[in-house]
């Protein structure tokens, strides 16, 4: 008999069906015991009249007749007539996979991660995730930008010099890529002029954060043919509205399951835009005292302010100091054409327009007390002719950890690597 799917049971009564999956929950009332099956797709009560004596999170093949129930999930139960065995569990699991996870503690969820990936809750994560990449993807293509995979080892930083993880390379020692950053704009001086990349990037920052992860999702975009970097803040709140309005149309279920919402539609295109100086004044009004750097306190207060103001809880803060953005970002006198945006108080996305004239790189290499002869074959991109261009990259975890309002951005990474986390 074919595998039915549990969201797939249309009918109430007296069908014949089979369906595999997990013990999610038995329960016994009287002679009879309820168990609560569970599929990739949903739950179903089956009915026993003999105790099948199943560990929790065994895999099973049920077949029965269908009958009405008021009580069960979807008002439909299963009355069991044979069922094999698939897969046996061992007794006492070491996190409970049927319980509200948010009363686990994140250690629990990630030392038993294979465990706690089981929850449905805690699964629907990663569905909403793939819906982000779905849709970011989509909305790109239909731009006409080519999707790119580039290498994640790379013998000199791509952010700088700092925060580089180094790796053996046969008999030298190479580093894994902080960001794709320079591949993506080789390829839109390669011709193809608009280019997006998913890929892992990696940080070795030390601090130990709600905010960071060693090795994270980078979300990359870059195109060529741009004058000034409000275009990129115009792209990046169109590639937001509409993975926003997708993951509302597709998720319903799990943003209802976290309790959490997305901005209005359209919201995006409301964001504020003001510089780095006007970011400061604006959070040392609001705190009574002087700010200096754009520090998490400060980001939330600027999305207080965005909310009070504009409506939607977000702000792109442009214009940030030299010194401030990477050596590729192009120089605006002091300042830079470079922007973030924040979102629910936290920076989800960074980006800029980039220097492409060669002798102005080599300067701000320089300057950056980089050395361009390390960065021969990227300045190569910049000798023999370069669009104007630019991009931005946001990181798959923040945006998962904002819309859904995860209090750290591990419970958003499948298997998160921190300075002490390499398992599992
Ligand atoms: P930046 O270093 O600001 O810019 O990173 C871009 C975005 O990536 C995410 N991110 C992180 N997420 C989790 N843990 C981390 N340690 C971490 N570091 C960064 C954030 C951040 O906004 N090449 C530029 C982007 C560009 O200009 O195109 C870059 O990497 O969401």
């Amino acid at each position: 008999m074919e595998r039915t799917l549990i969201r797939d049971i249309r009918e109430k009564d007296d069908t014949r069906i089979s369906c595999s999956g997990w013990v999610h929950r038995i329960r016994k009332l009287g002679g009879i015991t309820f168990l609560l099956l569970r599929d990739r797709s949903g739950i179903l009560q089956t009915v026993w009249s003999e105790e099948p004596g199943l560990n929790l999170e065994s895999v099973i093949q049920v077949r029965g007749r269908l009958k009405p129930s008021e009580k069960a999930p979807g008002g439909v139960e299963l009355q069991v007539e044979d069922y094999k065995l698939l897969a046996a569990a061992a007794p006492n699991l070491p996190v409970a996979v049927n319980q509200d996870p948010t009363k686990l503690s994140i250690e629990a969820l990630l030392d038993y991660r294979m465990l706690s990936l089981r929850n449905p809750k805690i699964r629907s994560i990663f569905s909403l995730q793939s819906e982000i990449l779905r849709s970011f993807a989509e909305y790109l293509r239909s731009l006409d930008f080519t999707e790119i995979k580039s290498s994640k080892l790379i013998g000199s930083g791509s952010e700088g010099g700092t925060g580089l993880f180094e790796v053996d390379y046969f008999d030298r020692k190479v580093f894994l890529a902080q960001s794709p950053q320079l591949y993506k704009q080789a390829m839109v001086a390669a011709g193809m002029e608009r280019v997006f990349e998913i890929g892992a990037a990696y940080r070795a920052e030390k601090h130990e954060t709600p905010r960071h992860l060693n090795e994270y999702v980078s979300l990359d975009i870059e195109m060529g043919f741009i004058e000034s970097d409000q275009e990129l803040m115009d792209l990046e709140a169109e590639i937001l509205n509409y993975i926003f309005e997708q993951v509302r149309r597709k998720n319903a279920d799990i943003l209802e399951l976290w309790d959490s919402s997305l901005p209005d539609p359209e919201a995006m295109r409301k964001i504020p835009r003001i510089s780095y100086d006007e970011a400061r004044d604006i959070i040392s009004t609001r705190l009574g005292r002087r700010i200096f750097e754009l520090n998490p306190e400060g980001e939330r207060e600027l999305c207080q302010w965005a909310a009070e103001n504009a409506g939607v809880e977000a702000v792109f803060v442009h214009s940030y100091p030299r010194k401030k953005r990477p050596f590729y970002t192009y120089p605006d006198g002091r300042h830079t054409m470079s922007f973030d945006l924040l979102f629910r108080g936290l920076e989800i996305s960074s980006g800029s327009r980039r220097i492409h004239d060669h002798d102005l790189l080599v300067e701000n290499i320089r300057r950056f007390g980089l050395d361009p002869e390390e960065m021969e074959d990227y300045l190569q991109v910049f000798r023999y002719g370069c669009p104007p261009h630019g991009g931005f990259a946001f990181g798959l975890e923040r945006l998962t950890q904002k819309i859904l309002g995860l209090s750290n951005i591990k419970e958003a990474s499948l298997f998160p690597r921190d300075r002490k986390r390499v398992s599992p």
